[in-house]
Protein backbone atom coordinates (compact mmCIF):
# COMPACT_ATOMS: atom_id res chain seq x y z
CA UNK A 1 0.00 0.00 0.00
CA UNK A 2 0.97 3.35 -1.15
CA UNK A 3 -0.27 4.93 2.24
CA UNK A 4 1.98 2.87 4.25
CA UNK A 5 -0.30 1.33 7.28
CA UNK A 6 1.33 -1.44 8.54
CA UNK A 7 -0.06 -5.05 7.98
CA UNK A 8 -1.99 -5.13 11.39
CA UNK A 9 -3.82 -2.53 12.18
CA UNK A 10 -6.64 -1.03 14.52
CA UNK A 11 -8.38 2.13 13.58
CA UNK A 12 -9.99 2.68 16.94
CA UNK A 13 -6.49 2.62 17.97
CA UNK A 14 -5.03 5.16 15.50
CA UNK A 15 -8.23 7.38 15.77
CA UNK A 16 -9.37 7.49 19.52
CA UNK A 17 -6.00 6.32 21.71
CA UNK A 18 -3.54 7.63 19.65
CA UNK A 19 -5.19 11.02 20.74
CA UNK A 20 -4.50 10.23 24.63
CA UNK A 21 -1.04 8.88 24.39
CA UNK A 22 0.33 12.06 22.54
CA UNK A 23 -1.12 14.00 25.48
CA UNK A 24 -4.22 14.93 23.79
CA UNK A 25 -6.54 13.14 26.61
CA UNK A 26 -7.84 16.08 28.72
CA UNK A 27 -8.46 17.89 25.05
CA UNK A 28 -12.11 18.32 24.02
CA UNK A 29 -13.34 15.57 21.18
CA UNK A 30 -16.64 15.85 21.33
CA UNK A 31 -19.40 18.23 22.18
CA UNK A 32 -23.43 17.94 22.09
CA UNK A 33 -25.96 20.13 23.32
CA UNK A 34 -26.04 17.94 26.56
CA UNK A 35 -22.14 16.48 26.58
CA UNK A 36 -18.88 17.22 26.41
CA UNK A 37 -16.00 14.58 26.37
CA UNK A 38 -12.19 14.83 26.22
CA UNK A 39 -10.60 12.36 24.21
CA UNK A 40 -9.59 10.58 27.55
CA UNK A 41 -13.31 10.39 28.73
CA UNK A 42 -14.14 8.77 25.59
CA UNK A 43 -11.58 6.64 24.85
CA UNK A 44 -12.76 4.74 28.53
CA UNK A 45 -16.02 5.03 27.32
CA UNK A 46 -15.15 2.91 23.89
CA UNK A 47 -13.36 0.48 26.29
CA UNK A 48 -15.82 -0.25 28.63
CA UNK A 49 -18.44 -0.57 25.57
CA UNK A 50 -15.91 -2.76 23.68
CA UNK A 51 -16.19 -5.12 27.41
CA UNK A 52 -19.66 -5.10 27.67
CA UNK A 53 -19.71 -6.01 24.15
CA UNK A 54 -17.51 -9.13 24.57
CA UNK A 55 -18.55 -9.93 27.82
CA UNK A 56 -22.05 -9.86 27.73
CA UNK A 57 -23.19 -10.14 24.45
CA UNK A 58 -20.23 -12.74 23.02
CA UNK A 59 -19.29 -10.11 20.00
CA UNK A 60 -16.31 -11.88 18.36
CA UNK A 61 -13.91 -10.64 15.51
CA UNK A 62 -15.84 -10.32 12.52
CA UNK A 63 -19.25 -10.21 14.02
CA UNK A 64 -21.26 -7.44 12.43
CA UNK A 65 -23.31 -5.21 14.63
CA UNK A 66 -26.14 -2.79 13.72
CA UNK A 67 -26.05 0.77 14.88
CA UNK A 68 -29.19 3.08 15.13
CA UNK A 69 -28.90 6.63 16.20
CA UNK A 70 -29.17 9.70 16.05
CA UNK A 71 -25.72 11.96 15.93
CA UNK A 72 -24.60 11.82 19.38
CA UNK A 73 -21.25 11.33 21.17
CA UNK A 74 -22.73 7.32 22.40
CA UNK A 75 -23.39 6.86 18.94
CA UNK A 76 -19.45 7.31 18.15
CA UNK A 77 -18.62 5.23 20.97
CA UNK A 78 -20.51 2.83 20.38
CA UNK A 79 -19.07 2.97 16.81
CA UNK A 80 -15.56 2.53 17.67
CA UNK A 81 -16.18 0.35 20.76
CA UNK A 82 -17.30 -2.49 17.50
CA UNK A 83 -14.50 -1.55 15.87
CA UNK A 84 -11.64 -1.50 18.76
CA UNK A 85 -13.11 -5.39 19.34
CA UNK A 86 -12.88 -6.28 15.88
CA UNK A 87 -16.34 -6.13 15.09
CA UNK A 88 -17.70 -4.89 11.71
CA UNK A 89 -20.56 -1.73 11.79
CA UNK A 90 -23.52 -1.94 9.97
CA UNK A 91 -24.77 1.49 10.79
CA UNK A 92 -27.95 2.94 9.36
CA UNK A 93 -30.23 6.00 8.63
CA UNK A 94 -32.20 7.24 11.86
CA UNK A 95 -35.50 7.93 9.39
CA UNK A 96 -34.91 4.36 7.60
CA UNK A 97 -38.31 2.11 8.78
CA UNK A 98 -38.83 -1.70 9.74
CA UNK A 99 -39.53 -3.06 6.35
CA UNK A 100 -36.49 -1.36 4.99
CA UNK A 101 -34.23 -2.14 8.39
CA UNK A 102 -34.97 -5.98 8.02
CA UNK A 103 -34.27 -6.09 4.15
CA UNK A 104 -30.68 -4.49 5.96
CA UNK A 105 -30.66 -7.17 8.54
CA UNK A 106 -31.73 -10.02 6.46
CA UNK A 107 -28.81 -9.33 3.73
CA UNK A 108 -26.11 -8.40 6.58
CA UNK A 109 -27.34 -11.41 8.69
CA UNK A 110 -27.60 -9.23 11.47
CA UNK A 111 -28.30 -10.52 14.98
CA UNK A 112 -27.36 -8.05 17.22
CA UNK A 113 -28.07 -4.16 17.26
CA UNK A 114 -27.38 -1.14 19.56
CA UNK A 115 -30.11 1.30 19.66
CA UNK A 116 -30.42 4.60 21.01
CA UNK A 117 -34.16 3.98 22.87
CA UNK A 118 -35.51 6.66 21.29
CA UNK A 119 -35.57 4.85 18.07
CA UNK A 120 -36.95 1.31 20.30
CA UNK A 121 -40.38 1.36 18.07
CA UNK A 122 -38.67 0.99 14.49
CA UNK A 123 -36.36 -1.32 16.27
CA UNK A 124 -39.21 -3.95 17.68
CA UNK A 125 -41.07 -3.66 14.98
CA UNK A 126 -38.08 -4.77 13.13
CA UNK A 127 -37.13 -7.58 15.39
CA UNK A 128 -40.83 -8.55 14.40
CA UNK A 129 -40.14 -9.00 10.98
CA UNK A 130 -36.62 -11.08 10.84
CA UNK A 131 -35.88 -13.76 12.61
CA UNK A 132 -32.30 -13.13 12.44
CA UNK A 133 -32.27 -10.49 14.51
CA UNK A 134 -32.58 -11.65 18.10
CA UNK A 135 -30.24 -9.28 20.60
CA UNK A 136 -31.28 -5.61 20.67
CA UNK A 137 -28.93 -3.35 23.55
CA UNK A 138 -30.27 -0.24 24.06
CA UNK A 139 -28.57 3.17 25.23
CA UNK A 140 -30.33 5.60 27.21
CA UNK A 141 -33.47 4.10 28.53
CA UNK A 142 -31.69 4.40 32.21
CA UNK A 143 -32.89 0.27 32.15
CA UNK A 144 -31.16 -2.23 34.18
CA UNK A 145 -29.76 -4.05 30.80
CA UNK A 146 -29.62 -0.78 29.49
CA UNK A 147 -25.35 -0.08 27.96
CA UNK A 148 -24.92 2.46 30.36
CA UNK A 149 -25.67 0.25 32.84
CA UNK A 150 -23.80 -2.14 32.07
CA UNK A 151 -20.59 0.24 31.41
CA UNK A 152 -20.57 1.49 35.36
CA UNK A 153 -19.98 -2.83 35.88
CA UNK A 154 -17.61 -2.92 32.75
CA UNK A 155 -13.62 -2.55 33.08
CA UNK A 156 -12.09 0.37 31.66
CA UNK A 157 -9.78 -1.16 29.87
CA UNK A 158 -9.96 -3.04 26.75
CA UNK A 159 -6.81 -4.51 24.51
CA UNK A 160 -7.91 -3.78 21.05
CA UNK A 161 -8.23 -6.90 18.52
CA UNK A 162 -5.40 -7.12 16.73
CA UNK A 163 -6.82 -6.45 13.13
CA UNK A 164 -5.17 -6.50 9.71
CA UNK A 165 -5.10 -3.50 7.91
CA UNK A 166 -7.60 -4.99 5.43
CA UNK A 167 -9.96 -6.71 7.71
CA UNK A 168 -13.73 -5.34 7.01
CA UNK A 169 -15.06 -2.77 9.36
CA UNK A 170 -17.33 -1.25 7.74
CA UNK A 171 -20.82 -2.21 5.77
CA UNK A 172 -22.04 1.06 4.25
CA UNK A 173 -25.04 0.53 2.45
CA UNK A 174 -25.96 2.69 -0.60
CA UNK A 175 -29.72 4.91 -0.42
CA UNK A 176 -31.08 2.81 -3.67
CA UNK A 177 -33.91 3.75 -4.38
CA UNK A 178 -35.23 0.71 -6.05
CA UNK A 179 -33.87 -3.10 -5.21
CA UNK A 180 -32.30 -4.39 -2.80
CA UNK A 181 -29.46 -1.66 -1.29
CA UNK A 182 -25.82 -2.49 -2.28
CA UNK A 183 -23.71 -2.91 1.04
CA UNK A 184 -20.19 -1.89 0.62
CA UNK A 185 -17.32 -3.07 2.66
CA UNK A 186 -14.44 -1.16 3.85
CA UNK A 187 -11.01 -1.71 5.63
CA UNK A 188 -9.89 -0.24 8.69
CA UNK A 189 -7.11 0.96 6.64
CA UNK A 190 -9.83 2.90 4.54
CA UNK A 191 -10.76 4.97 7.62
CA UNK A 192 -7.61 6.30 7.71
CA UNK A 193 -6.79 6.69 3.93
CA UNK A 194 -9.72 9.19 3.52
CA UNK A 195 -8.04 11.20 6.39
CA UNK A 196 -4.65 10.80 4.66
CA UNK A 197 -5.88 11.58 1.22
CA UNK A 198 -9.02 13.39 1.29
CA UNK A 199 -8.98 15.58 4.64
CA UNK A 200 -5.01 16.00 4.97
CA UNK A 201 -4.57 17.33 1.18
CA UNK A 202 -7.46 18.74 0.47
CA UNK A 203 -9.19 20.30 3.60
CA UNK A 204 -6.10 20.38 6.06
CA UNK A 205 -7.91 20.70 9.01
CA UNK A 206 -6.00 21.56 12.06
CA UNK A 207 -5.90 20.23 15.73
CA UNK A 208 -7.50 23.81 16.68
CA UNK A 209 -10.29 23.36 14.39
CA UNK A 210 -13.92 22.41 15.48
CA UNK A 211 -15.93 20.65 12.77
CA UNK A 212 -19.81 20.85 12.77
CA UNK A 213 -22.48 19.73 10.13
CA UNK A 214 -25.57 18.17 9.31
CA UNK A 215 -25.06 14.58 7.41
CA UNK A 216 -25.78 11.67 9.74
CA UNK A 217 -22.94 9.72 10.89
CA UNK A 218 -24.87 6.94 9.20
CA UNK A 219 -23.76 8.03 5.76
CA UNK A 220 -20.30 8.26 5.24
CA UNK A 221 -19.78 11.65 4.28
CA UNK A 222 -20.88 12.47 7.81
CA UNK A 223 -18.96 9.85 8.97
CA UNK A 224 -16.02 11.59 7.61
CA UNK A 225 -16.62 14.90 7.97
CA UNK A 226 -17.50 14.68 11.53
CA UNK A 227 -15.32 12.15 13.34
CA UNK A 228 -12.70 10.71 11.48
CA UNK A 229 -11.23 13.45 9.83
CA UNK A 230 -11.19 15.76 13.29
CA UNK A 231 -9.97 12.69 15.10
CA UNK A 232 -7.27 11.94 12.94
CA UNK A 233 -6.23 15.50 14.18
CA UNK A 234 -6.60 15.65 17.44
CA UNK A 235 -9.54 17.96 16.94
CA UNK A 236 -13.18 18.64 18.19
CA UNK A 237 -16.60 17.56 16.55
CA UNK A 238 -19.93 19.35 17.28
CA UNK A 239 -22.51 16.49 16.78
CA UNK A 240 -25.91 18.00 16.52
CA UNK A 241 -29.10 15.33 16.60
CA UNK A 242 -31.08 17.55 14.78
CA UNK A 243 -29.04 19.80 12.26
CA UNK A 244 -30.90 21.21 10.39
CA UNK A 245 -30.76 24.59 8.68
CA UNK A 246 -32.64 26.64 11.59
CA UNK A 247 -30.11 24.17 14.06
CA UNK A 248 -26.55 25.24 12.28
CA UNK A 249 -28.08 28.88 12.37
CA UNK A 250 -28.46 28.53 16.71
CA UNK A 251 -24.90 26.57 17.08
CA UNK A 252 -22.33 28.34 14.88
CA UNK A 253 -22.94 31.56 16.99
CA UNK A 254 -23.21 29.88 19.80
CA UNK A 255 -20.35 26.97 19.74
CA UNK A 256 -18.35 28.67 17.00
CA UNK A 257 -17.35 25.80 14.54
CA UNK A 258 -14.59 26.60 12.03
CA UNK A 259 -15.35 23.79 9.78
CA UNK A 260 -18.48 22.81 8.43
CA UNK A 261 -19.99 19.52 6.56
CA UNK A 262 -23.21 20.09 5.13
CA UNK A 263 -25.55 19.43 1.37
CA UNK A 264 -26.16 22.51 -1.30
CA UNK A 265 -29.93 22.70 -0.12
CA UNK A 266 -28.70 23.34 3.33
CA UNK A 267 -26.03 26.48 2.59
CA UNK A 268 -29.30 27.58 0.58
CA UNK A 269 -31.51 27.56 3.33
CA UNK A 270 -28.85 29.28 5.80
CA UNK A 271 -28.73 31.55 3.24
CA UNK A 272 -31.88 32.59 3.17
CA UNK A 273 -32.70 32.00 6.82
CA UNK A 274 -29.65 33.86 8.40
CA UNK A 275 -30.56 37.48 8.91
CA UNK A 276 -27.94 39.02 11.19
CA UNK A 277 -26.24 35.66 12.41
CA UNK A 278 -22.99 35.62 13.04
CA UNK A 279 -21.28 33.15 11.39
CA UNK A 280 -17.59 34.42 11.51
CA UNK A 281 -16.56 31.63 13.02
CA UNK A 282 -16.04 29.30 9.81
CA UNK A 283 -13.38 29.22 7.83
CA UNK A 284 -14.00 25.79 5.97
CA UNK A 285 -17.18 24.81 4.19
CA UNK A 286 -17.25 21.20 2.33
CA UNK A 287 -20.34 20.65 0.14
CA UNK A 288 -20.91 17.38 -1.30
CA UNK A 289 -24.18 15.03 -1.78
CA UNK A 290 -25.60 16.36 -4.73
CA UNK A 291 -23.67 19.24 -7.12
CA UNK A 292 -22.99 22.77 -5.83
CA UNK A 293 -24.40 25.09 -8.46
CA UNK A 294 -22.53 28.23 -8.95
CA UNK A 295 -25.14 30.48 -7.71
CA UNK A 296 -25.35 28.28 -4.63
CA UNK A 297 -21.13 28.89 -4.51
CA UNK A 298 -21.29 32.79 -5.14
CA UNK A 299 -23.75 33.55 -3.10
CA UNK A 300 -22.03 31.96 0.01
CA UNK A 301 -19.17 33.72 -0.84
CA UNK A 302 -20.43 37.09 -1.22
CA UNK A 303 -21.93 36.63 2.73
CA UNK A 304 -19.65 34.56 4.68
CA UNK A 305 -16.01 34.99 2.29
CA UNK A 306 -15.73 31.58 1.72
CA UNK A 307 -15.18 29.64 -0.95
CA UNK A 308 -17.22 26.26 -0.42
CA UNK A 309 -15.46 23.44 -1.31
CA UNK A 310 -17.15 20.92 -3.64
CA UNK A 311 -16.65 17.30 -3.78
CA UNK A 312 -18.35 14.13 -4.67
CA UNK A 313 -18.09 11.16 -2.77
CA UNK A 314 -20.03 7.93 -2.91
CA UNK A 315 -20.51 5.36 -0.47
CA UNK A 316 -18.77 2.86 -2.52
CA UNK A 317 -15.86 5.02 -2.55
CA UNK A 318 -16.35 5.63 1.42
CA UNK A 319 -15.99 9.74 0.93
CA UNK A 320 -14.81 12.13 -1.53
CA UNK A 321 -12.37 11.75 -4.46
CA UNK A 322 -13.05 14.71 -6.74
CA UNK A 323 -12.82 17.93 -5.18
CA UNK A 324 -12.19 21.41 -5.32
CA UNK A 325 -9.22 22.71 -3.14
CA UNK A 326 -8.98 26.40 -1.88
CA UNK A 327 -6.54 28.01 -4.66
CA UNK A 328 -8.31 25.59 -7.25
CA UNK A 329 -11.50 26.60 -7.61
CA UNK A 330 -14.17 26.64 -10.71
CA UNK A 331 -17.16 27.24 -9.32
CA UNK A 332 -19.79 25.57 -10.99
CA UNK A 333 -17.44 22.63 -11.28
CA UNK A 334 -16.55 20.12 -8.70
CA UNK A 335 -12.74 20.03 -9.22
CA UNK A 336 -10.11 17.87 -9.46
CA UNK A 337 -8.99 13.98 -8.48
CA UNK A 338 -8.06 14.07 -4.94
CA UNK A 339 -3.84 13.29 -4.04
CA UNK A 340 -4.16 9.39 -4.44
CA UNK A 341 -7.09 8.78 -6.50
CA UNK A 342 -7.46 9.20 -10.47
CA UNK A 343 -10.91 9.90 -12.39
CA UNK A 344 -11.44 9.81 -15.77
CA UNK A 345 -14.62 10.14 -17.90
CA UNK A 346 -15.31 6.72 -20.30
CA UNK A 347 -17.93 6.03 -23.04
CA UNK A 348 -20.22 3.08 -24.24
CA UNK A 349 -17.08 1.01 -24.84
CA UNK A 350 -15.03 1.63 -21.64
CA UNK A 351 -12.42 3.70 -23.29
CA UNK A 352 -12.20 7.36 -22.14
CA UNK A 353 -13.75 10.31 -24.19
CA UNK A 354 -11.91 13.67 -25.09
CA UNK A 355 -11.64 16.57 -23.26
CA UNK A 356 -15.16 18.22 -23.13
CA UNK A 357 -17.04 15.22 -24.04
CA UNK A 358 -19.61 13.88 -21.54
CA UNK A 359 -19.00 10.32 -20.66
CA UNK A 360 -19.49 7.77 -17.38
CA UNK A 361 -16.87 9.26 -14.66
CA UNK A 362 -14.66 6.10 -12.97
CA UNK A 363 -12.55 6.58 -10.23
CA UNK A 364 -10.19 4.53 -8.74
CA UNK A 365 -8.01 4.57 -5.29
CA UNK A 366 -6.97 3.48 -2.09
CA UNK A 367 -10.76 2.80 -1.01
CA UNK A 368 -13.60 1.37 -2.99
CA UNK A 369 -15.20 -0.78 -5.25
CA UNK A 370 -15.65 -4.24 -2.40
CA UNK A 371 -19.04 -4.81 -2.38
CA UNK A 372 -21.02 -7.38 -0.47
CA UNK A 373 -22.29 -10.91 -1.90
CA UNK A 374 -23.43 -9.22 -5.05
CA UNK A 375 -23.96 -9.74 -8.89
CA UNK A 376 -23.74 -6.29 -9.56
CA UNK A 377 -20.16 -5.96 -9.01
CA UNK A 378 -18.71 -7.25 -12.11
CA UNK A 379 -21.28 -4.01 -13.73
CA UNK A 380 -19.60 -1.58 -11.30
CA UNK A 381 -16.11 -2.54 -11.03
CA UNK A 382 -13.88 -2.89 -14.15
CA UNK A 383 -9.89 -3.05 -14.10
CA UNK A 384 -10.55 -1.79 -10.32
CA UNK A 385 -12.37 1.40 -11.63
CA UNK A 386 -15.42 2.19 -9.87
CA UNK A 387 -17.58 2.86 -13.21
CA UNK A 388 -20.48 5.53 -11.42
CA UNK A 389 -23.37 6.59 -12.42
CA UNK A 390 -22.73 9.99 -13.14
CA UNK A 391 -22.42 11.77 -16.14
CA UNK A 392 -19.27 14.42 -16.10
CA UNK A 393 -17.11 15.89 -18.92
CA UNK A 394 -13.41 17.04 -18.20
CA UNK A 395 -12.41 20.32 -19.53
CA UNK A 396 -8.87 21.07 -20.81
CA UNK A 397 -7.49 22.28 -17.27
CA UNK A 398 -8.77 18.68 -15.62
CA UNK A 399 -11.80 20.28 -13.81
CA UNK A 400 -14.71 17.67 -13.60
CA UNK A 401 -17.68 18.95 -14.26
CA UNK A 402 -20.95 17.40 -13.16
CA UNK A 403 -23.71 16.75 -15.83
CA UNK A 404 -26.39 14.55 -14.25
CA UNK A 405 -26.97 11.07 -13.06
CA UNK A 406 -26.92 9.01 -16.33
CA UNK A 407 -30.02 7.33 -15.28
CA UNK A 408 -31.32 11.45 -15.08
CA UNK A 409 -30.18 12.96 -18.49
CA UNK A 410 -33.56 14.12 -20.37
CA UNK A 411 -34.19 13.17 -23.64
CA UNK A 412 -36.13 15.33 -25.55
CA UNK A 413 -37.09 15.43 -29.14
CA UNK A 414 -33.60 14.17 -29.62
CA UNK A 415 -31.83 17.04 -27.35
CA UNK A 416 -29.80 15.38 -24.22
CA UNK A 417 -30.65 17.67 -21.31
CA UNK A 418 -28.60 17.38 -18.12
CA UNK A 419 -31.71 18.86 -15.43
CA UNK A 420 -29.07 19.77 -12.78
CA UNK A 421 -27.70 22.22 -15.43
CA UNK A 422 -30.96 24.13 -16.03
CA UNK A 423 -31.63 23.77 -12.05
CA UNK A 424 -28.34 26.11 -11.32
CA UNK A 425 -29.53 28.42 -13.79
CA UNK A 426 -32.62 28.89 -12.53
CA UNK A 427 -30.86 28.86 -9.06
CA UNK A 428 -29.43 32.01 -9.78
CA UNK A 429 -32.89 33.87 -10.67
CA UNK A 430 -34.01 36.37 -7.73
CA UNK A 431 -36.70 34.78 -7.96
CA UNK A 432 -36.08 30.85 -6.86
CA UNK A 433 -35.22 29.43 -3.90
CA UNK A 434 -35.22 26.12 -4.67
CA UNK A 435 -35.27 24.11 -7.96
CA UNK A 436 -36.01 20.80 -9.29
CA UNK A 437 -36.13 19.63 -13.13
CA UNK A 438 -37.37 16.29 -15.09
CA UNK A 439 -38.34 14.87 -17.81
CA UNK A 440 -42.20 15.12 -18.58
CA UNK A 441 -44.28 12.47 -20.89
CA UNK A 442 -44.45 14.49 -24.25
CA UNK A 443 -46.62 12.80 -26.98
CA UNK A 444 -44.15 15.19 -29.45
CA UNK A 445 -41.39 15.40 -28.02
CA UNK A 446 -41.21 11.65 -25.95
CA UNK A 447 -40.13 14.07 -23.06
CA UNK A 448 -40.50 18.19 -22.10
CA UNK A 449 -38.09 19.66 -19.55
CA UNK A 450 -40.13 20.48 -16.75
CA UNK A 451 -39.34 22.57 -13.63
CA UNK A 452 -40.44 22.04 -10.09
CA UNK A 453 -40.09 25.90 -8.67
CA UNK A 454 -40.08 26.76 -5.08
CA UNK A 455 -40.05 30.42 -4.65
CA UNK A 456 -38.31 33.12 -2.35
CA UNK A 457 -41.00 34.52 0.44
CA UNK A 458 -43.03 37.44 -1.11
CA UNK A 459 -43.05 36.21 -4.76
CA UNK A 460 -46.24 35.28 -6.32
CA UNK A 461 -45.98 32.26 -9.02
CA UNK A 462 -48.08 33.06 -11.88
CA UNK A 463 -48.48 33.13 -15.73
CA UNK A 464 -46.32 36.05 -16.07
CA UNK A 465 -43.70 34.56 -13.96
CA UNK A 466 -43.54 31.75 -15.74
CA UNK A 467 -42.59 33.38 -18.96
CA UNK A 468 -40.14 35.54 -17.14
CA UNK A 469 -38.39 31.90 -16.15
CA UNK A 470 -38.79 30.67 -19.55
CA UNK A 471 -37.06 33.79 -20.82
CA UNK A 472 -34.64 33.79 -18.81
CA UNK A 473 -33.63 30.33 -19.45
CA UNK A 474 -33.66 30.98 -22.68
CA UNK A 475 -31.18 33.74 -22.66
CA UNK A 476 -28.68 31.93 -20.24
CA UNK A 477 -28.87 28.10 -22.01
CA UNK A 478 -29.24 26.83 -25.27
CA UNK A 479 -33.21 27.67 -25.71
CA UNK A 480 -34.15 24.10 -26.29
CA UNK A 481 -33.53 23.25 -22.21
CA UNK A 482 -35.60 25.82 -21.39
CA UNK A 483 -38.19 24.48 -18.99
CA UNK A 484 -41.64 24.29 -21.43
CA UNK A 485 -43.70 23.59 -18.31
CA UNK A 486 -43.04 25.06 -14.73
CA UNK A 487 -44.69 24.30 -11.24
CA UNK A 488 -44.75 26.47 -8.42
CA UNK A 489 -44.63 24.15 -5.13
CA UNK A 490 -43.68 24.71 -1.55
CA UNK A 491 -40.78 22.05 -1.35
CA UNK A 492 -38.77 19.86 -2.77
CA UNK A 493 -38.68 16.30 -2.04
CA UNK A 494 -35.37 15.32 -0.96
CA UNK A 495 -33.48 12.57 1.02
CA UNK A 496 -32.21 12.36 4.51
CA UNK A 497 -29.21 13.03 3.37
CA UNK A 498 -30.33 16.57 1.15
CA UNK A 499 -30.12 14.64 -2.07
CA UNK A 500 -33.20 15.65 -4.52
CA UNK A 501 -35.23 12.68 -5.09
CA UNK A 502 -35.94 12.52 -8.74
CA UNK A 503 -37.69 9.43 -9.15
CA UNK A 504 -40.48 11.48 -7.20
CA UNK A 505 -40.45 14.47 -9.11
CA UNK A 506 -40.96 12.36 -12.15
CA UNK A 507 -43.82 10.25 -10.99
CA UNK A 508 -45.16 13.71 -10.41
CA UNK A 509 -44.78 14.86 -13.78
CA UNK A 510 -46.03 11.94 -15.07
CA UNK A 511 -49.13 12.36 -13.24
CA UNK A 512 -48.41 9.29 -10.76
CA UNK A 513 -47.11 11.17 -7.74
CA UNK A 514 -48.27 12.94 -4.82
CA UNK A 515 -47.85 16.46 -5.24
CA UNK A 516 -44.52 17.44 -3.20
CA UNK A 517 -44.85 19.20 -0.69
CA UNK A 518 -47.10 16.63 0.77
CA UNK A 519 -44.46 13.82 0.18
CA UNK A 520 -41.41 16.07 1.80
CA UNK A 521 -43.61 17.55 4.55
CA UNK A 522 -44.25 13.72 5.29
C1 LIG B 1 -23.94 12.21 -6.05
C2 LIG B 1 -22.64 14.35 -6.20
C3 LIG B 1 -22.46 15.98 -7.83
C4 LIG B 1 -23.39 11.45 -7.22
C5 LIG B 1 -21.18 10.93 -0.37
C6 LIG B 1 -19.48 12.59 0.08
O1 LIG B 1 -23.18 11.37 -1.60
C7 LIG B 1 -22.43 10.52 -1.13
O2 LIG B 1 -22.64 9.17 -1.26
P1 LIG B 1 -23.93 8.42 -1.86
O3 LIG B 1 -23.55 7.01 -2.01
O4 LIG B 1 -24.21 9.09 -3.29
C8 LIG B 1 -23.23 9.13 -4.31
C9 LIG B 1 -23.76 9.93 -5.49
O5 LIG B 1 -24.20 11.24 -5.04
N1 LIG B 1 -22.99 13.23 -5.54
C10 LIG B 1 -22.35 13.22 -4.35
N2 LIG B 1 -21.59 14.32 -4.23
C11 LIG B 1 -21.75 15.06 -5.37
N3 LIG B 1 -22.99 14.81 -7.42
N4 LIG B 1 -21.60 16.72 -7.08
C12 LIG B 1 -21.23 16.30 -5.85
N5 LIG B 1 -20.38 17.05 -5.10
O6 LIG B 1 -24.46 11.07 -8.04
C13 LIG B 1 -22.74 10.23 -6.57
O7 LIG B 1 -22.60 9.14 -7.45
O8 LIG B 1 -25.13 8.73 -1.03
C14 LIG B 1 -20.65 12.20 -0.58
C15 LIG B 1 -18.84 11.74 0.94
C16 LIG B 1 -19.36 10.48 1.17
C17 LIG B 1 -20.54 10.07 0.51
N6 LIG B 1 -21.01 8.82 0.77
Amino acid sequence: EKLGYPERMNCAVELIDKNVAEGRGDKLALVSPTERWTYGELAEKVSRIANVLVADFGLQPGNRVLLRFPNTPMMTAVYFAILKAGGIVVATMPLLRAKELAVIVDKAELSLAVCDHRLAEEMELTRDRTDRLTTILYAGSGDEGSLERRMEAASPDFAACDTASDDVCLLGFTSGTTGVPKATMHFHRDMLAICDCYSREVLRPQESDVFIGSPPLAFTFGLGGLVLFPFRVGATAILLERAGPDDLLKAIPEMRPTVMFTAPTAYRAILAKKGDADLSSLRKCVSAGEALPKATWDDWQAATGIRILDGIGATEMLHIFIAAREDEVRPGATGKPVPGYEAKVIGADGKEVSDGMPGRLAVRGPTGCRYLADDRQTAYVIDGWNVTGDTYIRDADGYFWYQARSDDMIVSAGYNIAGPEVEGTMLAHPAVAECGVVGAPDPDRGRIVKAYVVLKPGVTGDAALVKTLQDYIKAELAPYKYPRAIEFVTALPRTETGKLQRFALRELAAGEGEPAAARSAA
